[in-house]
């Protein structure tokens, strides 16, 4: 049988990881994509052109785009990756995030069911730790109680259940991944993670002075992106439809991954007081940054109710889809991600200084 997967998403962080991933099993893969004003779809940039890779226009908010693509790719298998996927930013967009976080999941349902394919196409529903939210249980396992603490989270858990009522109604095979944090070098710059690494990066490059975060003692499971997307596959390979917890099983706080990022780029931090007040003084690294305070901690990142111990169980899918969650260690990952940027911030600085020397060239009438 033909293998032909549709990825919402796909220029995202996972989706992007997934269509190499499924490329690579021979698949043919199709993904949705947005009209910008900017075109350069960086993630996947390098996948665009490649024979069995295809973009089409659609929109999680646009039930006919959704109906008429599926119709047109017959999918075997879709996964449905698309989401306002900011918690922060969610507070802020809660209607469009429950539009496209939570109808959008309904809307990928129906287009498989008015197409009659629902009992030839299996879909993933990228479901987040975000439910467990205010938990009620460390660590978190798929007996675990939900109690979603952002308008993020709240749609994701309409999306979860949505898929669970598809499953027992209509006989579907739909399940939702629960996935913990899952980062690499293509995360968004605006995650903690990568806002960090970054930092990092510049800071050591002298090309920032200070990085400003909110909430240190936030713990999180954080893993490798790029681990997590086989498993999405997975879960769809078993031989029923079922919800998996995705973990590491590893926690670590926000003042950790810090700590860790900063030891990569040579620099040694203290953190001295407490809350608001809390500040991450140099102790070793380049002489001139010695005694300041390079990390601070500001109220702009704070939210009106923040997830604060994530702490994922992996038992389930380690057993049933063998799946490993200890192939990227925590150190690792902050050591790809931090090595990664700080060749980006150097690339960047190259770049800059040609710009520079051009432009001075120009007027000096030098170069034409
Ligand atoms: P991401 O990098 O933010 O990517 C989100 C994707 O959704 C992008 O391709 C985006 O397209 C697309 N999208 C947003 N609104 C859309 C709309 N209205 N119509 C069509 N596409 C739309 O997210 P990610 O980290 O890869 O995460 C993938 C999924 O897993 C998300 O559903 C997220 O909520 C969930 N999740 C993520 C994690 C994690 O730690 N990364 C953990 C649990 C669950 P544009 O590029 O056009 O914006
Ligand atoms: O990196 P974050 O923004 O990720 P968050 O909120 O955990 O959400 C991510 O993971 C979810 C899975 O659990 C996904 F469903 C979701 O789509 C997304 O991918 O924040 C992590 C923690 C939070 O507690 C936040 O309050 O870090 C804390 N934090 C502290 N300072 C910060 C900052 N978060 C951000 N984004 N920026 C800061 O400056």
């Amino acid at each position: 049988m033909k293998h032909i997967a549709l990825i919402t998403g796909v220029t995202g962080q996972d989706g992007s990881y997934l269509s190499e991933f499924l490329l690579a099993k021979g698949y043919e893969v199709h993904g949705i994509i947005r009209r910008s004003s900017v075109d350069y779809r960086e993630r996947i940039a390098h996948l665009e052109g490649t024979p069995h890779f295809h973009l089409h226009y659609a929109d999680m908010g646009d039930s006919m785009s959704l109906v008429k693509l599926v119709d047109l790719v017959q999918p075997t298998e879709i996964y449905n990756l698309a989401a306002q996927s900011h918690v922060q930013v969610s507070f802020d967009a809660p209607e469009f995030t429950a539009d496209v976080d939570a109808v959008g999941v309904l809307r990928i349902l129906e287009a498989v069911r008015t197409n009659h394919l629902e009992k030839t196409c299996r879909i993933y529903q990228a479901s987040t730790s975000e439910l467990y939210g205010k938990v009620e249980e460390v660590p978190q396992n798929e007996n675990t109680p939900f109690h979603p603490y952002s308008p993020y989270a709240v749609a994701k858990l309409y999306g979860f259940w949505i898929v669970k009522e598809y499953r027992e109604a209509y006989g579907m095979f739909c399940c939702s991944g629960i996935l913990f944090n899952h980062e690499s070098e293509r995360r968004g710059e605006t995650f903690v993670t990568r806002k960090i690494t970054l930092a990092a990066a510049r800071i050591a490059q002298g090309k920032q002075e200070k990085l400003f975060l909110g909430n240190l003692d936030s713990l999180r499971d954080w893993g490798y992106a790029k681990d997590y997307v086989e498993c999405m596959w997975l879960i769809l390979q078993n031989d029923k439809p079922e919800d998996f917890v995705i973990a590491t099983g590893v926690q670590h706080s926000v003042r950790e991954f810090t700590d860790l990022a900063f030891r990569h780029v040579g620099i040694e931090l203290k953190f001295e007081g407490e809350g608001i007040d809390e500040k991450g003084i140099c102790v070793s690294g380049p002489e001139h940054l010695v005694g300041k305070a390079l990390v601070e901690v500001s109220k702009d990142f704070y939210r009106p109710t923040d997830v604060v111990n994530l702490w994922g169980d992996p038992t389930k899918a380690k057993a049933k889809l063998g799946w490993d969650p200890g192939k990227t260690s925590f150190e690792q990952l902050v050591k790809l991600m931090v090595e990664h940027d700080m060749g980006k911030v150097a690339a960047e600085g190259a770049a800059e200084k040609v710009r520079t020397n051009l432009a001075e060239y120009l007027e000096k009438g030098i170069v034409k």
